[in-house]
């Protein structure tokens, strides 16, 4: 289906069109057909040449209306702008024109209407004139008499046309349904109309309101007002809502997919048309079927932080207006750079983030978001409009690999401080260090531990002699000695005090993993294990303990304890005789 929105001066011709097109009535209230005047949005579908539909969504034309205007032409993809050939380019020509270069719409047509009533060639000029530097500037132009009849079969095959041109919409994209209607049936409750631009909408779907997050279920479905079981995108729908209550939603709100956008009231964004230091401090932002008052702080010469009034679900990238509604005009083009900005709380935060900013062009890009943030959530990420191709470092958390490679080293550091100023301790509680780092969350300390940093009871120690005190790696050097001629003996209580290892220092070395606890006080070197699995396999199989005993050239006191533990970790296996084998794998 063609969505199209009309576009142009009060009575320039625009309803009189729709209705010559499509034969149904835009203006849908009686005050509308008495003054002859469009006050809001009008709705009106037909079948094309090529068989497709398209519907029309048809703004007023007056000065006074111009927000209407606005929430129909916001969510549409492309717009008929018109212009009466007897009248020409107006005001409102200008600021519909100028409202649709900012939201970037960049299909449409141009149709010179009344040309039963003056010479078109003038008007067109200008128009062409007009539209030349503009969205539009490449749209075909269509001279038509709403009323003879000239010209409505080249401006429907221009329609087709257009149609052709359209881009392919997203079916399988998140709904995001700007709600530019919203009425009560009777016996079937809340109903809003919209635009489907992309994503499908079925009978039963979950929905929530952008405005509230309240839930809200598809309990019936229109598609150009015939019930349908789903709709796909393009498409005017209507949209009938279980469980909410017509006056919790209204023209501005949005249906979305839950979870997959995240409503925002602070915003950066560019600003084109007008420098930034020259607007007023407070203007209507214009997106979707919204307006919402919002404050502008410049950011540079053309960028500049925005504090909506109340949330929208805006995304990276997204084309808005800022508008003056006291002196209606246009007063900016918007581009939204960020939907998740930074405090600006530090001195000189302004000043970085307009340099920022200045990089910044709207297009979504994972690897520049994670340059700046460092670190970010899927979701956040996801829901601010930027396509997540990288797998998370620890949980939903996404990181710079440079940044990343920082913070691992320094939780290096900041472990290494600690273990220099308490040194048997047993390492940095993780929460100790998520703080240090300032980091969000506990799964990226944990993530950040790795060789020679070990996580042992919700806590990280460093491994290795290198991270113990001195008189310790002294005496587990003289142990080391011992150990060499004979790697399984493990040292006695006597020898042990000898050197000077007390059950503190045993209990650092342990868990720095200089040393392997087998019971107790039975200590062996950390590869003893390994070691003695080499040593097993050349017995011959299966052996007794007594047999490995005397291979590993050590006592039942360490034999025992350090069979069991490579039973324990399957690298020998005890048979129902108590001999056992090397486990061969
Ligand atoms: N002669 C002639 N009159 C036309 C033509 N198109 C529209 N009109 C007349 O122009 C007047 C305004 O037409 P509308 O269709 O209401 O204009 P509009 O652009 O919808 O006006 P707003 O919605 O108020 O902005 C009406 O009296 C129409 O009958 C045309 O092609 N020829
Ligand atoms: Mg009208």
């Amino acid at each position: 289906m063609l969505v199209v929105a009309t576009a142009g001066h009060v009575d320039h011709g625009k309803s009189t069109l729709v209705r010559a097109l499509t034969g149904m009535e835009p203006d849908r209230w009686a005050e509308e057909r008495r003054r002859g005047m469009t006050i809001d949005l009008g709705f009106a579908w037909t079948a094309l040449p090529s068989g497709r539909t398209v519907a029309f969504v048809d703004v007023p034309g007056h000065e006074r209306f111009v927000p209407n205007m606005l929430a129909g032409v916001g969510p549409v993809p492309a717009a008929v702008v018109v212009v009466a050939a007897d009248e020409g380019w107006m005001p409102q020509s200008a600021e519909h024109l100028a409202a649709l270069d900012a939201l970037g719409v960049g299909y449409g047509l141009l149709v010179v209407t009344r040309v039963d009533l003056a010479d078109p060639a003038a008007a067109l000029a200008r128009a062409r004139s007009e539209l030349a530097g503009t969205s539009l500037a490449a749209v075909e132009a269509v001279p038509v008499s709403a009323v003879t009849g000239t010209g409505l079969p080249e401006l429907r095959a221009a329609l087709d046309r257009l149609a052709d041109r359209m881009p392919t919409p997203v079916p399988d994209g998140p709904v995001r349904l700007w709600v530019d209607r919203c009425f009560t049936v009777r016996g079937s409750g809340t109903v809003v109309t919209g635009t489907l631009g992309a994503g499908r909408l079925r009978v039963g779907d979950q929905l929530e309101l952008a405005g509230s997050g309240e839930p809200a279920r598809v309990r019936g479905l229109h598609r150009l007002g015939a019930a349908c079981d789903e709709a796909l995108p393009v498409a005017r729908v209507a949209v009938n809502l279980r469980g909410v209550a017509r006056d919790r939603v209204s023209r501005g709100d949005a249906l979305l997919t839950p979870g997959r956008f995240r409503p925002t009231d602070l915003v950066d964004v560019r600003v084109a048309g007008v420098a930034v230091t020259e607007l007023p401090v407070t203007l209507t932002l214009h997106v979707g079927s919204a307006a919402v008052p919002v404050r502008i702080r410049p950011l540079g010469s053309d960028t500049a932080r925005l504090r909506l009034s109340r949330p929208l679900p805006l995304l990276v990238g997204e084309r808005a207006l800022l508008r003056d509604p006291g002196r209606r005009y246009v007063a900016g083009a918007v581009t939204v750079l960020d939907v998740l900005p930074p405090p600006l709380a530090r001195r000189g935060a302004a000043a970085a983030r307009a340099a920022v900013l200045a990089t910044l062009d709207g297009r979504p890009d994972l690897a520049g978001e994670l340059g700046r943030r460092g670190l970010a959530r899927v979701g956040d990420l996801a829901r601010a409009g930027v396509p997540v191709t990288r797998t998370p470092v620890a949980g939903d958390w996404l990181a710079d690999p440079d940044h990343w490679r920082r913070l691992g080293d320094r939780l290096a550091v900041a472990v290494a401080e600690h273990a220099a100023a308490h040194p048997l301790a047993a390492g940095v509680p993780v929460e100790q260090l998520r703080r240090q780092l300032d980091l969000p969350d506990r799964l990226l300390v944990e993530a950040l531990v790795r060789s020679p940093l070990r996580l042992v009871a919700g806590r990280v120690v460093a491994t290795g002699t290198a991270a113990l005190p001195e008189p310790v790696a002294r005496a587990l050097a003289l142990v080391g000695e011992d150990y060499a001629a004979h790697p399984f003996r493990a040292p006695d209580a006597a020898r042990l005090a000898a050197v000077g290892l007390g059950a503190r220092e045993i209990g650092a070395a342990v868990r720095a993993g200089a040393l392997l606890r087998l019971t107790g006080n039975v200590l062996l070197p950390p590869g003893a294990p390994q070691q003695a699995v080499r040593v097993l396999s050349g017995l011959p199989q299966p052996f007794t303990l007594s047999a490995a005993r005397q291979a590993l050239d050590t006592t039942r006191r360490v034999a025992v304890p350090l069979l069991e533990l490579l039973d324990r970790r399957g690298l020998t296996r005890r048979l129902p005789d108590d001999a056992r084998v090397v486990v061969v794998d």
